[in-house]
């Protein structure tokens, strides 16, 4: 098998994105809990995620999601990031809480509604703009909850008219990520409910228009790491929304549910040359912490993702293919499995002192008081929350 020492330059490459939303207090429709400390600005939700990186260096940016994190000042917010040590990133619209959008958004039949969402989506890159954000996420809530409410195919044309006309207005530098959900809020019908349709929107777009693969948002069993594949072979894989599920869209954290999962994703990822600062795909966060404190879950976040990735890296390749091209049904298997079976938490920890970070970043943020401080200072305001 491939040696940690080997692999370990590669793990400098990591980076994974944190949602601001994260931070903020989430639930279910059944309860939201408060947690005492939980941010009240964009501001505070930027210096809790800069705590994560603090501890982790896996976590140099911060993803924005407009209105919930509308400032009047985003150069400033900028500043304000970069002098907590990380940047903003990823923007991601969000057309799914208001009364125009009951029947959707970048597809609605009214015209005036369908160029509010394309209007909002203007107002995004606007703020990319003065962030210095490359990427632009759309996740749309648009679908219909019986069969015959809609024109299944008069709302795909609509939604390749509205994503053309955003598209038009990126700068050259700037992306757009599709992010596909099989059901939930819509029942019946998503507009984009899978990878398929995701890709089939953004290559009529251009270079510039990727597709974006949220972890939990696929039906059980599915296997998402053909789709990495495919979509990596497609040169359409843009960004990853990671998390865990395990019965719908749990958004719990990412390799809690399935670690075998995450490894077997991440494997495909490196295999594919998706790995890395030049790959052009982006790995984020998309996870809501309801019942446990939300820095340590983000942190446990990356760090599963860290782990993960070592394994998939310690993969001996060229074994692999060599078992592969024998027909060695096993041994291929068992090369694989080898590498899953790798505790590489002792060589991280290590590797982790070598770098000047704390071997246990989970240890090492709980004896900061960090969590104790913002629950002293942090009273009175309105906590954020999912929506807000
Ligand atoms: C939708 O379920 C989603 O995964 C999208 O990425 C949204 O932006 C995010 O959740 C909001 O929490
Ligand atoms: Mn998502």
């Amino acid at each position: 098998m491939t040696s940690f020492s080997s692999i370990a330059p590669r793990l400098e490459e990591q980076a994974i994105e944190l949602p601001s939303w994260a931070f903020g207090n989430s639930g279910t429709r059944f309860k939201v809990f408060g947690t005492p400390g939980t941010p009240r600005t964009p501001e505070e939700k930027i210096a809790d995620a800069a705590q994560v990186n603090k501890y982790t260096a896996l976590s140099p940016t911060v993803a924005l999601h407009i209105p919930w994190d509308k400032v009047e000042d985003y150069s400033a917010l900028r500043s304000f990031a970069q002098d907590h040590g990380v940047g903003l990133g990823t923007v991601n619209s969000n057309t799914f809480q208001e009364d125009d959008y009951k029947f959707g958004s970048l597809t609605n039949v009214d015209p005036t509604i369908r160029q509010k969402a394309i209007d909002h989506h203007f107002e995004c890159i606007d703020v990319m703009d003065q962030t210095g954000s490359r990427d632009l996420k759309i996740w749309l809530a648009d679908g219909s909850n019986y069969p015959g409410q809609a024109d299944l195919r008069g709302r795909q044309d609509r939604l390749a008219d509205s994503l053309e006309k955003i598209y038009a207005r990126l700068g050259e530098e700037q992306r757009m990520v599709l992010e596909y959900k099989f059901f939930e809020p819509s029942f019946y019908h998503m507009d984009v409910p899978d990878w398929g349709t995701s890709y089939a929107q953004v290559a009529a777009l251009g270079e510039r228009a990727l597709v974006c693969l949220d972890t939990g948002h696929h039906a059980p069993g599915t296997n998402i790491e053909f789709i990495v594949m495919q979509l990596l072979r497609l040169g359409k894989l843009g960004s990853f929304d990671f998390n865990s599920r395990f019965y719908a869209d749990d958004d719990l954290i990412v390799g809690a549910a399935d670690p075998f999962q995450l490894f077997r994703i991440l494997y495909e990822v490196v295999r594919g040359g998706g790995y890395g600062a030049d790959s052009g795909v982006a790995f984020m966060l998309d996870q809501c912490h309801n019942v446990e404190d939300k820095v340590p879950g983000q942190m446990r976040s990356v760090l599963n993702v860290q782990e993960m990735t070592a394994r998939a890296l310690l993969v001996d390749s060229d074994a692999l293919t060599a078992a592969q091209e024998a027909g060695d049904v096993l041994g291929a298997n068992a090369i694989m499995m080898d590498a899953f079976y790798t505790d590489v938490r002792a060589d991280l920890a290590t590797w982790r002192e070598s770098r000047d970070l704390p071997a246990d970043p989970m240890a090492a943020y709980a004896a900061s008081g960090y969590q104790q401080k913002i629950a002293e200072e942090r009273v009175g305001g309105v906590q954020a929350g999912w929506g807000a």
